[in-house]
């Protein structure tokens, strides 16, 4: 049975636009997965920690795209960081600057919490360049509300998430 799985897409180095395009073309060619849509491109703030000397990180590209899959988790997951290294993705510190970043938002309503792959993601339900993307795709695909497992209904968690400084800023195309 093929699962609905929501990916977060991230870049803030080298042309991120061409990143996040490149990046869908590749989801696109995933086996045993169809690229059902997307929420298109937004523009956010770098999120920061405060180990990371990054204060001057440029602001970040995100957006959100649904796929059905038959795949399990763990491989679909090679697939993502297959696509992360094409993109020249280089991991020296955790959330430094970066070409690509995928992240697996949601498998189906799965919760899983290994070292390779905790699930929901776990930055989902705070973080305004997720919560708003994945909102409009599911405006997108006619759905009234998401489930977020552990969380709650998406409707009632982006209430007391923030836009800050989020902007759309069109189609991938
Ligand atoms: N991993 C565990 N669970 C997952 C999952 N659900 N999806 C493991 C993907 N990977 C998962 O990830 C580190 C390890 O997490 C991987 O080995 C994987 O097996 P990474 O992509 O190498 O490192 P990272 O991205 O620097 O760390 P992390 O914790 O994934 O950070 P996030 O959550 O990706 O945050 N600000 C803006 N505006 N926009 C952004 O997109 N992104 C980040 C990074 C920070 N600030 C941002 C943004
Ligand atoms: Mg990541």
């Amino acid at each position: 049975m093929a699962e609905s799985v929501y990916i977060g897409l991230g870049s803030n180095l080298e042309n991120p636009v061409e990143q996040i395009k490149a990046a869908v073309v590749a989801l696109k060619q995933i086996p045993e997965t169809q690229y059902i849509a997307d929420s298109g491109l937004y523009l956010s703030k770098p999120l920061l920690i405060d180990d990371v000397e990054s204060d001057d990180q440029d602001d970040y590209y995100n957006a959100v795209a649904l796929l059905d899959t038959r795949l399990e988790p763990l491989v679909l997951l090679d697939y993502l960081q297959a696509i992360e290294n094409n993109q020249g993705r280089i991991r020296e510190q955790r959330w430094a600057a970066r070409t690509l970043d995928l992240d697996m938002l949601m498998y189906a309503q799965l919760q899983m919490n290994k070292a390779r792959l905790i699930l929901p993601h776990p930055g989902i339900c705070v973080r305004e360049f997720v919560l708003y993307p994945l909102h409009r795709l599911c405006q997108k695909m006619q759905q009234p509300d998401l489930n977020i497992p552990g969380h709650g209904t998406l409707n009632k968690i982006i209430n007391s998430c923030s836009e800050n400084e989020l902007k759309y800023v069109g189609e991938i195309v």
